[in-house]
Parts: C-alpha cells; structure tokens; sequence
C-alpha cells in the first residue's frame, strides 16, 4: 500500500479502533499463543506500543530542529522485557492516546513541514511523509501478522 499525507492520516485514526477489534476478545492464551519465529499477540501489542512513542519523536523533532537524527532500539530486545508479559491493556491506552496525537498533528501539516526530514541510521533522510508512511505500513504489518498468529492456534 502506498501513503499520501491524507490516506496515512485516515490509516492511522482508524488504527486504535481495528486493533480493538481484533484483540479486545481474546484470552490470555489466545495472547500468549506461539506461532514458532513470530512474536505472541500479547508482544506485538506491547511492541506496537513502544514502537508508536518512538513515532512521536520521528514526527517532532524533523518539525523543530534540522536534520536531527532518529533514535534507534533493538526491538526483540524490548519485546523480552518483563512489561511485554502485561495485560495489554495499557498499550491499547498509549495507542489510543498517541493515534490522536498523531491525527492532530498530522492534519494541522504545511506542504513545507510534511518535507521536513530527519535522519534515519539505515535508512537515511527521511522527510516526514515518509515517516507517517511508514506508521501507516506498520500498522498493515502488525495486523496481519496478529492474523497470522491467530490463525495458527489449534483451535483457530
Ligand atoms: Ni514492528
């Protein structure tokens, strides 16, 4: 899928919603359930979670500073920490709350600011259009990989 500024905008308001319905009804071991070489739901939540607060920095600082440079995280790392082991409750909150940061921000955007860029370590400059694509295709990502999960489940 590719984004423009207004389809990454509307991708990314619908998201909280569509991950409330595809995981709001499911059990601690539909959560936990191990489909061998992917991370359990209940990680891909949490990793969505601590994924979006990095979005947040990669929307900001390109607005407020030149060229500033993205941080990093080694995110297999993260997703072995004990709050990953959380009910996800919390990081459905932090979505909801960052999602309609994100629209606000996104939607008051000049044609000049959505140019602006920042500096990824891999991927290079970045303007941040790309970056709200890149939210935007990580969204599409994590649900079809919870899909993916889910339908590997004994029961499923
Ligand atoms: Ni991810």
């Amino acid at each position: 899928m590719t984004y423009t500024p207004q389809t990454a905008i509307d991708r990314l308001r619908a998201f909280p919603d569509e991950l409330e319905a595809l995981v709001g009804g499911l059990t601690d071991a539909d959560l936990d359930h191990v489909l061998p070489g992917e991370w359990t739901v209940r990680q891909i939540v949490h990793h969505l979670a601590d994924s979006h607060m990095s979005a947040v920095f990669r929307f900001k600082l390109p607005l407020t500073e030149d060229s500033p440079r993205f941080m990093t995280y080694d995110q297999d790392a993260f997703a072995d920490l004990a709050d990953y082991r959380m009910p996800i409750a919390p990081s459905m909150d932090i979505l909801r709350g960052l999602h309609a940061r994100f629209v606000a921000l996104l939607s008051s955007l000049t044609e000049e600011q959505w140019a602006r860029q920042g500096v990824h370590a891999e991927w290079g400059p970045l303007p941040v259009s790309e970056v709200a694509a890149r939210y935007s295709r990580h969204c599409d990502n994590h649900v079809e990989q919870i899909n993916r999960v889910l339908a590997s489940r004994p029961s499923a």
